[in-house]
């Protein structure tokens, strides 16, 4: 059964997305999520022009040899537009095998392991007695994990914290937003933060947080340390992480649980975070990490060494991406929890899904394949539109890390 068809939608049913699909000679087609926020059209000229070429006419059910076609055959290894593209073909080429055998992914990953996928929704607010509201809205509506995001004072924009509480989306304009930021100021008031919502909320909710990649290994440390008695689930990208040795810094000084890898997009990234037991959980995700074959990969060392799953699901990840992390969460043993966003009402239009919440869990659905469609004459309505993440600079001008 060889592939016919292979096709790059780009949409903006609010924001941008990439989507892949390839379509068999039986007329079953595939779909996988090709979406690098910021940089969309880099994967959607990679996929165009230098690999659905070579995917038409080929078995569509050669998953692994494809991928190894894909990341032996391109010589320039690895890199996050390569293993976006390859990702996006990976989670198709699932896709159709799914459907081919007339079930839902996650059963010819092994089945399920559990009875649903644990979520975490993002809690945030301007300031803590709004951060407190929004946390008790999560923990009404049934989840059983909040992450906490908190403005700082002083620091005029803070990552996570967004005027429209239902919709956190920091990709805008033509040129990326310029903010300020501070470490000192941060370090000196998110303790207080966590301390406020255990006060108010108790212990019996997982609580999570996000540095987004902006602390030194000590001042990681430190926060660490400082914050044990509030039991976070995790401290999420602490540091910038190409040094997977400056992990060994925090390790040494805090038992707060750590977890990184969003920006991950091989098992080089990560091998020795996991091999020396550094962090806690990986959030490596199909999308941006060579897809299913690629993740299980990474998720079967990680089962090694104690590490567990979270897989990155921010808005910026289409339906079809969300999907295919739910299928991978279902099966895994060493399964940890689920980032959630939702997506807008627009982009569930463009993307139709047989995933649902339910108390705190999110399910895959038992539809054959992923479980997601694009609607591609909705699609069509949607054209590019450019969007940059912002940037961040210190209080001095000097360059820092988003
Ligand atoms: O900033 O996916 O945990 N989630 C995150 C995300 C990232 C975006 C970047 O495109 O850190 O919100
Ligand atoms: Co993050």
């Amino acid at each position: 059964m060889n592939i016919v068809d292979a096709k790059v939608i780009v949409t903006c049913p609010g924001r941008n997305f990439v989507t892949l699909k390839l379509t068999t000679e039986d007329g079953i087609s595939g779909v996988g999520d090709a979406t690098l926020n910021g940089r969309e059209l880099a994967v959607a000229s990679y996929l165009r022009d230098h690999v659905c070429p070579l995917l038409v006419g080929r078995a569509a059910d050669q998953i692994e040899d494809t991928w190894q076609y894909l990341y032996r055959g391109g010589y320039w290894r690895r890199g996050p537009v390569t293993m976006t593209a390859i990702g996006a073909v990976d989670v198709a080429l699932w896709d159709i095998k799914a459907k081919v055998a007339g079930l839902p992914l996650y059963q010819l990953l092994g089945g399920r392991s559990r009875v649903g996928v644990t979520v975490y929704g993002h809690a945030n607010g301007g300031s803590i007695p709004e951060l407190l509201e929004e946390v008790a809205r999560y923990l009404d509506a049934g989840y059983r994990a909040v992450r906490v995001q908190c403005g700082i004072p002083g620091i005029d924009s803070t990552y996570g914290v967004s005027g429209d509480k239902l919709f956190y989306e920091p990709a805008h304009g033509a040129r990326p937003a310029e903010t300020t930021w501070s470490s000192e100021r941060y370090l000196r008031f998110i303790p207080k933060v966590f301390d406020a919502v255990r006060v108010k909320h108790g212990f019996d909710f997982h609580m999570l947080h996000d540095v987004h990649h902006r602390l030194t290994p000590i001042e990681a440390a430190r926060l660490g340390k400082s914050v044990e008695e509030y039991a976070l689930f995790w401290l999420e990208d602490p540091i910038a992480e190409e040094l997977q040795e400056g992990f060994r810094i925090i390790r040494r000084h805090t038992t707060t649980p750590l977890a990184v890898g969003e920006v991950f997009n091989s098992i080089w990234d990560c091998h020795l975070l996991i091999a020396e037991q550094l962090i806690d959980y990986i959030r490596t995700n199909a999308t941006h990490a060579g897809g299913v074959t690629h993740v299980r990969r990474i998720f079967q060392l990680a089962d090694l060494h104690h590490v567990r799953t979270g897989s990155h699901g921010a808005t910026d990840l289409s339906p079809v991406s969300l999907a295919a992390s739910l299928h991978i969460d279902l099966s895994v043993p060493n399964f940890g929890i689920q980032e959630y966003m939702r997506h807008s009402a627009l982009t569930d239009e463009v993307f139709p899904h047989a995933y649902r919440f339910e108390d705190g869990y999110l399910h895959p659905g038992e539809v054959p394949g992923l479980g997601v469609d694009i609607d591609e004459q909705l699609a069509a309505r949607f054209p590019y539109n450019t969007a940059y993440l912002p940037v961040i600079r210190l209080v001095d001008g000097a360059m820092h890390d988003w």
